[in-house]
């Protein structure tokens, strides 16, 4: 048994602003989040950026203060998102790569989308796994169904290891299209990835709670946020990302596998560490 690697998902591409006050938006939202979320056992951050009218952008300058802010304020593993919103193209999405992340995620087949269509043709995954490596991009492959565990088992297979030689999956249910946010499909899932591969898990709306504690007696790693949850008990709107880390730091915690640090983080991933070097000098070990 290992620590358990929290990432936050804080923002996503699919709520709006106006409807949810709290979703971090600006520049200033993101980095405060990236800092409460660290404080309160985060390793990672999953990174959805907006625009001036909080609108999801893939716009790569924004993105690269983005990461190069959070990269500043925090030590947490900086992930960014390349598969944007659902009416995103696939050539902004492998250009946020640009953008100089730690990590990036790579979702590992189409999927139905609540009313829309989240596409990941093959051909599309095979250039951003390529693009990735080549930068020294660690992926985190991001499987919405069982046949995306295949499909990346046929990635490795046809193309070898990803950059840091370490494979780490995110299995996200409960999507309408995708897989259920069951203790079964979770069984499936983790039964079919390969040898010495890492998990998380993050079971989206209701399914939060019973993806969370299922991960963790799998001995698998949360992800959590408002890019997937939105209300923190039946009819109370989630506060901040940081309630939805302690949350999941708690629990953790009571199983007996604490929250891992952002350098513990790195090391289980196989991140190259792109901090300045006075940054890491003074931050190590330190959460
Ligand atoms: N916003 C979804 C269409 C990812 O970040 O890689 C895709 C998504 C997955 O959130
Ligand atoms: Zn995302």
């Amino acid at each position: 048994m290992t620590g358990t690697l929290i990432s936050v998902a804080p923002t996503g591409a699919e709520s709006a602003k106006a409807d949810v006050p709290a979703l971090p938006c600006t520049l200033d939202e993101l980095v405060s989040t990236a800092k409460a979320c660290q404080a309160a056992g985060a390793g990672l951050i999953h990174v959805h950026i907006r625009d001036d009218d909080a609108q999801p952008t893939l716009d790569v300058g924004r993105l690269t203060a983005s990461v190069e802010a959070i990269r500043e304020a925090t030590d947490v593993v900086v992930q960014v998102s390349s598969g944007g919103a659902v009416t995103d193209s696939y050539d902004d999405r492998l250009r946020v790569l640009d953008a100089n992340p730690d990590g990036a995620s790579l979702t590992c087949g189409t999927v139905n989308f609540g009313a829309d269509v989240f596409m990941n043709p093959w051909d599309l995954i095979e250039r951003l796994f390529l693009a990735m490596r080549e930068r020294e991009i660690v992926p985190e492959f991001e499987l919405f169904d069982l046949g995306h565990v295949t499909t990346m088992r046929r990635l490795l297979d046809k193309h070898g290891a990803p950059f840091g030689g370490h494979v780490h999956a995110d299995l996200v249910m409960g999507v309408p299209g995708g897989m259920p946010g069951t203790i079964q499909a979770l069984t499936a899932a983790v039964q079919a990835l390969p040898e010495g591969a890492t998990w998380s898990a993050t079971g989206v709306g209701r399914t939060t709670i019973p993806v969370m504690l299922a991960a963790l007696a799998g001995n698998g790693h949360l992800r959590v946020g408002m890019e997937d949850t939105l209300t923190f008990a039946p009819g109370r709107p989630v506060r901040d990302n940081a309630e939805l880390v302690e949350r999941a730091a708690t629990l953790a915690h009571l199983a007996q596998r604490p929250p891992l640090t952002p350098d513990e983080a790195r090391e289980m991933l196989g991140i190259k560490d792109r901090r300045p070097r006075n940054q890491t000098a003074t931050r190590t070990g330190a959460r």
